[in-house]
Protein backbone atom coordinates (compact mmCIF):
# COMPACT_ATOMS: atom_id res chain seq x y z
CA UNK A 1 0.00 0.00 0.00
CA UNK A 2 1.21 3.71 -0.73
CA UNK A 3 1.47 5.38 1.96
CA UNK A 4 -0.76 8.21 0.38
CA UNK A 5 -3.77 5.42 0.78
CA UNK A 6 -3.73 5.34 3.77
CA UNK A 7 -4.83 9.08 4.07
CA UNK A 8 -7.10 8.50 1.29
CA UNK A 9 -8.11 5.42 3.25
CA UNK A 10 -9.25 7.68 6.53
CA UNK A 11 -10.85 10.06 4.07
CA UNK A 12 -12.87 7.60 2.20
CA UNK A 13 -14.16 5.76 5.72
CA UNK A 14 -15.14 8.88 7.67
CA UNK A 15 -17.19 9.23 4.49
CA UNK A 16 -15.92 13.41 4.42
CA UNK A 17 -17.87 16.17 2.75
CA UNK A 18 -17.69 20.01 3.07
CA UNK A 19 -18.47 21.71 6.66
CA UNK A 20 -20.41 24.02 4.14
CA UNK A 21 -19.93 27.98 3.87
CA UNK A 22 -23.45 29.41 4.32
CA UNK A 23 -24.09 32.42 1.80
CA UNK A 24 -27.12 34.39 2.07
CA UNK A 25 -29.62 34.34 -1.19
CA UNK A 26 -30.50 37.67 -0.09
CA UNK A 27 -34.91 36.46 0.95
CA UNK A 28 -33.59 35.74 4.19
CA UNK A 29 -32.94 31.79 3.72
CA UNK A 30 -29.26 30.13 3.20
CA UNK A 31 -27.59 27.71 1.16
CA UNK A 32 -25.34 25.20 2.15
CA UNK A 33 -22.23 24.51 -0.82
CA UNK A 34 -19.97 21.74 -0.49
CA UNK A 35 -16.37 22.73 0.15
CA UNK A 36 -14.72 19.31 -0.14
CA UNK A 37 -14.85 17.42 -2.78
CA UNK A 38 -16.64 13.48 -1.64
CA UNK A 39 -14.20 10.64 -2.31
CA UNK A 40 -16.04 7.62 -3.50
CA UNK A 41 -13.84 4.50 -4.35
CA UNK A 42 -13.47 3.76 -8.30
CA UNK A 43 -14.96 0.55 -9.77
CA UNK A 44 -12.93 -2.21 -10.62
CA UNK A 45 -12.96 -4.34 -13.75
CA UNK A 46 -11.76 -7.86 -14.50
CA UNK A 47 -9.72 -8.33 -17.99
CA UNK A 48 -10.52 -11.48 -18.94
CA UNK A 49 -9.33 -14.14 -21.59
CA UNK A 50 -11.42 -16.01 -23.68
CA UNK A 51 -10.20 -19.84 -25.08
CA UNK A 52 -10.25 -20.79 -28.58
CA UNK A 53 -8.86 -23.35 -30.78
CA UNK A 54 -6.47 -21.83 -33.09
CA UNK A 55 -4.45 -19.14 -31.10
CA UNK A 56 -0.93 -20.65 -29.83
CA UNK A 57 0.11 -21.58 -26.18
CA UNK A 58 2.77 -19.67 -26.19
CA UNK A 59 1.58 -16.25 -27.73
CA UNK A 60 -1.44 -16.13 -24.90
CA UNK A 61 1.91 -16.52 -22.73
CA UNK A 62 3.38 -13.57 -23.93
CA UNK A 63 0.74 -11.67 -24.18
CA UNK A 64 -0.09 -12.20 -20.09
CA UNK A 65 4.02 -10.93 -20.15
CA UNK A 66 3.82 -7.89 -22.31
CA UNK A 67 0.25 -6.47 -21.11
CA UNK A 68 -0.18 -8.03 -17.78
CA UNK A 69 2.96 -8.03 -16.38
CA UNK A 70 3.15 -11.51 -15.20
CA UNK A 71 6.14 -13.89 -15.11
CA UNK A 72 6.35 -16.71 -17.25
CA UNK A 73 5.36 -19.03 -14.37
CA UNK A 74 2.03 -17.18 -13.55
CA UNK A 75 1.38 -16.28 -17.16
CA UNK A 76 1.52 -20.15 -17.97
CA UNK A 77 -1.03 -21.25 -15.20
CA UNK A 78 -3.18 -18.24 -16.64
CA UNK A 79 -3.07 -19.67 -19.70
CA UNK A 80 -3.55 -23.36 -19.03
CA UNK A 81 -6.81 -22.20 -16.71
CA UNK A 82 -7.94 -20.34 -19.81
CA UNK A 83 -7.65 -23.25 -22.47
CA UNK A 84 -9.03 -25.85 -19.41
CA UNK A 85 -12.05 -24.00 -18.62
CA UNK A 86 -12.68 -21.10 -21.49
CA UNK A 87 -12.44 -17.91 -19.45
CA UNK A 88 -9.86 -16.73 -17.28
CA UNK A 89 -9.02 -13.45 -15.25
CA UNK A 90 -5.71 -11.52 -16.54
CA UNK A 91 -6.16 -8.64 -13.89
CA UNK A 92 -8.38 -6.22 -12.47
CA UNK A 93 -8.08 -2.67 -13.33
CA UNK A 94 -10.41 0.57 -12.96
CA UNK A 95 -12.45 1.55 -15.86
CA UNK A 96 -10.02 3.33 -18.35
CA UNK A 97 -6.94 0.66 -17.17
CA UNK A 98 -8.97 -2.37 -18.46
CA UNK A 99 -10.27 -0.69 -21.34
CA UNK A 100 -6.74 0.27 -22.76
CA UNK A 101 -5.81 -3.66 -22.05
CA UNK A 102 -8.40 -5.18 -23.45
CA UNK A 103 -7.29 -2.44 -26.91
CA UNK A 104 -3.97 -3.28 -26.59
CA UNK A 105 -4.59 -7.57 -26.55
CA UNK A 106 -6.95 -7.14 -29.33
CA UNK A 107 -5.52 -5.26 -31.19
CA UNK A 108 -1.99 -7.12 -31.21
CA UNK A 109 -3.88 -10.88 -31.40
CA UNK A 110 -5.16 -8.97 -35.00
CA UNK A 111 -1.65 -7.62 -35.76
CA UNK A 112 -0.61 -11.70 -35.57
CA UNK A 113 -4.03 -12.80 -36.88
CA UNK A 114 -4.70 -15.03 -33.53
CA UNK A 115 -9.10 -14.53 -33.16
CA UNK A 116 -7.97 -14.50 -29.12
CA UNK A 117 -10.30 -12.78 -28.03
CA UNK A 118 -10.11 -9.96 -24.41
CA UNK A 119 -12.81 -8.45 -22.35
CA UNK A 120 -13.60 -6.90 -19.63
CA UNK A 121 -16.29 -7.53 -17.13
CA UNK A 122 -17.58 -4.91 -13.78
CA UNK A 123 -16.97 -6.50 -10.39
N1 LIG B 1 -6.69 -23.37 -26.83
C1 LIG B 1 -5.48 -22.82 -27.45
C2 LIG B 1 -4.67 -23.96 -28.04
O1 LIG B 1 -4.92 -25.12 -27.77
C3 LIG B 1 -4.63 -22.06 -26.43
C4 LIG B 1 -5.30 -20.85 -25.88
C5 LIG B 1 -5.21 -20.58 -24.52
C6 LIG B 1 -5.98 -19.95 -26.70
C7 LIG B 1 -5.79 -19.44 -23.98
C8 LIG B 1 -6.58 -18.80 -26.17
O2 LIG B 1 -7.05 -17.43 -24.29
C9 LIG B 1 -6.48 -18.57 -24.82
N2 LIG B 1 -3.67 -23.63 -28.86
Amino acid sequence: MWAADHFIKARLSAGEEGEGDHQGTGNGTAVITRTKTRLKRPSLYRVLLLNDDYTPMDFVIHVLERFFQKNREDATRIMLHVHNHGVGECGIYTYEVAETKVTQVMDFARQHQHPLQCVMEKK
